[in-house]
């Protein structure tokens, strides 16, 4: 059993963790969805979304998770669906998911629109369940884009639960979506753990109590959006989020992910913020010069809080202004009209 810190490149991440047990076959269905893409020229982003867990034990019983629910993520791909973009949306198993998050089971439970009537023309008397009158519109329009979307083949879906099968996945995706060169684009939404426990220093079984105190010493994610720039996928335009609660950090983060990993563009967002507010920070390639020395561009996207409210009938999501502004820097980036 290794007990010292180790630190993961990702090279070394991929060859001393396990892969998934399906994901040949996860990635032999996704390779198929692709080439019917590439023959019908679409673009295809790959969206991320949802937490991603840590387990503690091999035969898991804890593990650390995050807030998540999988929002911006699965609000995100109907909008890039909206948009003409062909979508792999790869989430968090039983995070939001686009068209049914409308009727998550927390904030507006599907059953609560829905009502028991008498038929008097049924042969055994059952009744006949139907949507009531004020929830009739909603549904329509959103059971309308769901089934053409459903038609067109156009949303793929793939699962993940730990922060490891996130990395098999993302590795592999990514390697498949590169056929697609600068027609792809990955949304890096999913909150993906920082910190991890290998299964080299995990214990088989639940780890008992009685002892006193648990330290638990772990490993950090090996950072590859580097990785991934420089080998799996070198033209996609690749979009990540970062996350902060001290807003002080944000842009010196986003600033300093770019330097790091040599990306397109990162999206930071404060946690209490991020539903009206969010930044743009790229690296300013002399389009944008400001004072004619900045090395970075920040640009605010933000709509009235009020209209993010749950309840409101005009409501307003901000990745719609998300989406609509990274599809014209995606359109310059491949460098023709969609
Ligand atoms: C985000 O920042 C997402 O916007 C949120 C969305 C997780 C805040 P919700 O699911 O929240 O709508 O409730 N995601 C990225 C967070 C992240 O882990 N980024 C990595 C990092 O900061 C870089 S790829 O290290």
């Amino acid at each position: 059993m290794i007990t010292e810190p180790t630190s993961f490149s990702a090279e070394s991440y991929f060859a001393t963790q396990s892969s998934p047990p399906n994901l040949g076959q996860e990635i032999q269905r996704v390779r198929e969805w692709i080439q019917k893409q590439v023959a019908a020229g679409n673009r295809v982003v790959l969206v991320t979304s949802g937490g991603t867990t840590v387990p503690l034990e091999l035969n898991v019983v804890r593990f650390l998770d995050n807030f998540s629910a999988g929002n911006r993520g699965a609000t995100s791909a109907e909008y890039f669906l909206k948009a003409g973009y062909a979508v792999i949306f790869m989430h968090r198993q039983f995070s939001l998911q686009p068209f049914s998050r409308h009727y998550s089971h927390s904030t507006n439970p599907f059953l609560d629109m829905l009502e028991i009537e008498e038929d008097d023309n049924s042969p055994d008397g059952t009744p006949r369940i139907s949507v009531t009158p004020e929830k009739r519109a909603k549904l329509l329009k959103t059971l309308t884009v769901y089934k053409a979307v459903q038609a067109s083949g156009t949303l793929f879906t793939l699962t993940f639960v730990t922060v490891n099968d996130y990395l098999w996945l993302l590795r592999a995706v990514s390697q498949e979506l590169s056929v697609l060169r600068k027609k792809a684009m990955y949304y890096l939404a999913a909150a993906v753990s920082d910190f991890f426990l290998p299964k080299q220093k995990m214990s088989e079984h639940k780890i008992q109590s009685g002892k006193g105190n648990l330290s638990i010493e772990m490993d950090q994610v090996p950072k590859i959006l580097k990785t991934m720039v420089d080998e799996w996928t070198r033209d996609g335009y690749i979009v990540s989020f970062q996350l902060e609660t001290d807003p002080e950090l944000l842009i010196p983060k986003a600033r300093a992910a770019l330097e790091r990993y040599g990306h397109q563009i990162v999206i930071g967002n404060d946690l209490h913020r991020r539903k009206f507010e969010v930044v743009f920070v790229t690296p300013n390639t002399g389009g944008h010069q400001t004072d004619g020395s900045a090395q970075y561009v920040e640009t605010w996207v933000r709509i009235d809080p009020a209209l993010t409210y749950p309840g409101i009938q005009q409501i307003k999501e901000i990745e719609e202004d998300i989406v609509d502004e990274l599809v014209k820097r995606h359109t310059t980036w491949i460098g023709e009209p969609q």
